[in-house]
């Protein structure tokens, strides 16, 4: 029967994009994209939300550089939650709801929420939230004995305030006339309602491109399974500010995914909701079909996945986000291409197949920002990074549960050793910061987009038109004949 054999799957290796007519400079070109519905980025890259990939260091580096991380769910709610909450305190125009404490803790309290939250002082505030003083650094420094209270230390009212709603302009002017670094923000009442720090000003010259909510704060998702506690798990994950969430599965084609989503998406206060992972067009509609703002498109070609081998379950990642695609575009809902991704080169190949964004595992695992630990073998350094379907990541660790079981639909698994793994273990490169990273990877995006002659990512999807290759094409396409000598910063031979 004909219709048992569907269209021929290709992938990265198996196409090129074709050079066409172009009138613009590289540096004229627009990167930015939907990651769901109503989420825009301004590069079109994710962090996978994997557990040696994406915690809240991997998140903020990601949104900083224009793009997002989603938090991996290999861990408790509530440390979940927490890793939410430390991205979108990280960077802000104004934090509305800051970390305070009472005059009664003590300098050593007062310590640990400033090495916590990575910040430099506290507003002190009386139980009914009503702005006392502040600690800071400054107040700090020179004293001893960390168990004396933060009232005896702190520096008192009356301190320089803003009232709220004041413009970052006049805020700025506070802080430069009276040499401070933080503007305790208060209402008529004299309770604490935000702060502006000199910080925030600072970072948001030195991140122009960073990907921000409408209160300047930094733009994170969180993943969650479908599972026991999922449906809790997303409410946390919600009330901690999440401002999109990711139902990560292996199979996003199955019922308990779509009934996971309608559920979450019903009470979901206006968080964009993503479902997945599908490989094709119908996976795509019943994705769609349930309510999805966003689409996760990827069965099989991770780098560390081993599903098409063990299953015999798969669709090239090429085919897979074109189907995918044809479902998505019909109804206005955007693409994530996720998994196999190598070289800069493939992001532009994946925006053209039909994604919008693309999620890297492999490309960021080796990145310092990555949770991994750093590893030295004969000299060169590496760090680790695993499937989340590995024995390593859905084992049990101590006395600590598993939560990455049930991406694989292994959750009531009563033994380790009756897992089925579908991912593995290893290491790749240590590449350095995010920064760097990225910059190449965008900066190759942004070559493609000059040669195929798109100056925005719809452009691109619209103009651009693969070849397919064979592999004497591809021979051709990587260096050949030549022993390489000087190492690239964005090429490496695998
Ligand atoms: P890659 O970038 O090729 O390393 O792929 C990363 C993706 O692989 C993840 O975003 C996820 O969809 C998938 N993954 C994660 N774990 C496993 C597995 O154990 N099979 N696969």
């Amino acid at each position: 029967v004909p219709e048992k054999f569907a269209t021929l799957g290709l992938t990265y290796d198996d196409v090129l994009l074709l050079p066409g007519a172009s009138d613009m400079a590289p540096d004229q070109i627009d990167t930015s994209s939907y990651l769901s519905k109503n989420i825009k980025v301004n590069v079109p890259l994710l962090s996978a939300a994997m557990d040696k990939v994406t915690e809240a260091r991997m998140a903020i580096a990601m949104a900083r550089q224009g793009g997002a991380g989603v938090l991996h769910r290999n861990l408790s709610i509530e440390d979940q939650a927490n890793q939410v909450d430390l991205v979108k305190r990280s960077e802000s125009g104004m934090v509305t709801d800051p970390i305070t404490v009472h005059p009664d803790a003590t300098l050593r309290d007062a310590d640990e929420l400033c090495a916590k939250f990575r910040i430099s002082g506290v507003p002190v505030t009386d139980s009914a939230g009503k702005l006392l003083g502040i600690v800071t650094n400054r107040d700090m420094a020179f004293e001893s004995d960390r168990s004396r209270q933060v009232r005896e230390v702190m520096t008192p009212m009356p301190l320089v305030t803003g009232k709220v709603g004041i413009s970052g302009v006049d805020a700025m002017e506070l802080l430069r006339r009276h040499k401070i670094e933080k503007l305790p923000l208060v209402d008529d009442a004299g309770i604490l309602k935000g702060l502006i720090t000199v910080k925030d000003f600072v970072k948001a010259e030195k991140y122009p491109n960073a990907a921000k909510d409408k209160d300047g704060r930094l733009l994170v998702g969180a993943a969650v399974g479908v599972a026991g506690d999922a449906y809790e798990r997303a409410q946390a994950l919600i009330a901690a500010g999440v401002d999109f969430i990711v139902v990560d599965t292996a199979h996003g084609h199955s019922r308990l995914v779509g009934e996971m989503v309608a559920k979450i998406k019903s009470n979901s206060s206006g968080v964009d909701l993503i479902g997945g992972n599908i490989a094709t067009r119908d996976g795509a509609q019943a994705l769609i079909d349930s309510g999805v703002d966003g689409i996760k498109v990827g069965v099989g070609p991770g780098s560390i996945c081993t599903t098409r081998v063990v299953a015999g379950i798969g669709v090239p990642q090429v085919t897979a986000i074109y189907e995918a695609s044809l479902a998505a575009k019909a109804a206005g809902i955007p693409v994530i291409g996720d998994g196999g991704l190598q070289y800069s080169g493939d992001i532009a190949k994946a925006l053209v197949a039909g994604a919008d964004t693309v999620m890297l595992g492999s490309l960021l695992a080796g990145c310092e920002e990555s949770p991994g630990e750093l590893l030295f073998i004969n000299g060169k350094q590496f760090k680790s990074y695993r499937g989340m379907g590995s024995l390593g990541a859905m084992q049990t660790r101590g006395d600590q549960r598993s939560f990455s079981k049930d991406r694989y639909f292994q959750e009531t698994v009563s033994t380790d050793d009756k897992l089925i793994p579908e991912g593995i273990e290893g290491q790749v490169p240590y590449r350095g910061p995010v920064s760097a990273v990225v910059h190449q990877l965008v900066g190759g995006l942004r070559q493609s987009m000059f040669y195929v002659g798109g100056r925005t990512v719809p452009e691109l999807q619209q103009n651009g038109k693969f070849v397919r290759i064979t592999s004497a094409g591809l021979k051709e396409s990587h260096p050949h004949d030549i022993q390489m000598t000087v190492e690239a910063p964005n090429y490496s031979r695998k």
